[in-house]
């Protein structure tokens, strides 16, 4: 964000908020109960209502998705190395970085997104204890392959669910698949706390250690391990209770936005669009494209006329992790290639999409993409 002016232009995403009373009207209670932060009555209240909203049985509220990530490796006590995509935001491996784990870069699928679940067997040696998939643009992952292989080694399964936020898949959510999923509750995100995030899981009992080691590793002011700081407030929680009540309307919004640039970029020679699987409800969360060789432009080409109109999307997610500078530098990258990863970096753009992105910037954003078609 650093780089943009943010005065004029359309921006990536643009946070839904609410009118401000509505949300101010939240507040006064905190300043009644005096309680600010620590699992206070609107942090269990939003616990409750996305338990119920998501269709999933155990959430734990943390203070942003890259602590989620975090926080589910340390409960979960996974030790050596952990495969993963080299096709996310860097916060995905940055996490099993943090852990002092070694991430393990398995590259994607051909022609789509997310981790080739068939790769993974190349990639296990006797150090391995767990997979983390992503759920990129909210496109659920090859469930069944990975698990099994998880299920025959013993391994444990973390989804990085941050852009997976109420995808479902034949009528059931992803986020109660595997050991664990974490979201993210970014300002940037479908449904945002400000900055927040959670660790979604079946079993109470990790549930319990996640509580345990978002706040010190502290219960009845005994120290029982090893923990952070990852609580979320009463105040980001008062906003997620707000989001809630206008969901349904963000999704269709989102919904109208997305139909719309597939409407018309769904044929464009050279531009390939985000295709949804049969069976999944969808979040509308990003809208990429692929800029393929059949373009007049390259990628970056294209990209620096959006921006020439003042219209910035961005490279989600360029470039792949594992050439990132501090992931090359020291080393830690597999011995796999990433051939799949680095295609998509190089060809990616995500275009604009927020609830409230008008019909004619919609339009606008496609013009720029037919008239460099049409030369
Ligand atoms: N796993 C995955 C797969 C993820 O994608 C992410 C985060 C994580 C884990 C970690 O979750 P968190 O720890 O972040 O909860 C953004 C977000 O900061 C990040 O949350 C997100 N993924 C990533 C894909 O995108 P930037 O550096 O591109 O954000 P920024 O500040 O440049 O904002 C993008 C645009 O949004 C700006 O052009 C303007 C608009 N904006 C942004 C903010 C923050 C606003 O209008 N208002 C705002 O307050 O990373």
């Amino acid at each position: 964000m650093k780089n943009e002016s943010k005065t004029r232009g359309i921006y990536v995403t643009k946070p839904y908020l609410p009118e401000m009373e509505e949300y101010v009207s939240m507040l006064s209670s905190i300043w009644e109960s005096g309680v600010l932060t620590n699992g206070g009555a609107y942090h269990q209240a939003l616990e409750q209502e996305l338990c119920a909203h998501l269709g999933i049985g155990n959430l734990s509220l943390v203070c942003n998705g890259t602590l989620a990530l975090e926080l589910a490796i340390q409960a979960l006590e996974i030790k050596g190395k952990i495969i993963t995509t080299p096709y996310s935001f860097v916060a995905t491996a940055a996490s099993i970085l943090q852990k002092g784990l070694e991430p393990v870069f398995v590259d994607i699928e051909d022609g789509g997104f997310n981790l080739d679940p068939e790769l993974i067997g190349d990639a296990l040696d006797g150090r391995v204890g767990a997979i983390m998939p992503v759920h990129v643009y909210g496109i659920p992952c090859r469930r069944e392959r990975i698990e099994e292989i998880a299920r025959d080694r013993g391994l444990k399964v973390i989804y990085d669910a941050a852009h997976a936020f109420g995808v479902e898949l034949e009528g059931k959510s992803v986020l109660n698949w595997g050991d664990a999923s974490t979201l993210s509750f970014h300002a940037t995100k479908v449904f945002h706390t400000f900055e927040g995030g959670a660790v979604v899981c079946r079993n109470p009992e990790l549930r319990r250690q996640i509580e345990l080691r978002k706040n010190f590793g502290y219960e009845n002011w005994e120290v029982h391990c090893l923990g952070s700081n990852a609580k979320l407030s009463e105040a980001q929680a008062a906003m997620g209770l707000v989001m809630l009540r206008h969901l349904e309307r963000i999704m269709n919004l989102r919904k109208k936005r997305f139909e719309l640039y597939c409407a018309r970029l769904e044929n464009v020679t050279g531009i390939k669009t985000l295709i949804i699987p049969g069976g999944v409800k969808h979040n509308y969360s990003y809208f990429p494209i692929l800029v393929g060789a059949e373009f007049p432009l390259s990628r970056d080409e294209l990209f620096d006329r959006f921006i020439a109109q003042e219209i910035y999307p961005r490279k989600y997610f360029h470039p792949a992790i594992t050439d990132l500078s501090p992931y090359r530098e020291f080393k830690i990258i597999s011995r796999h290639k990433v051939p799949n990863a680095r295609r998509a970096a190089e060809a990616v753009i995500c275009l604009p999409l927020y609830p409230d992105i008008s019909e004619s910037d919609v339009n606008r954003i496609c013009d720029v993409i037919l008239q460099a078609r049409q030369g």
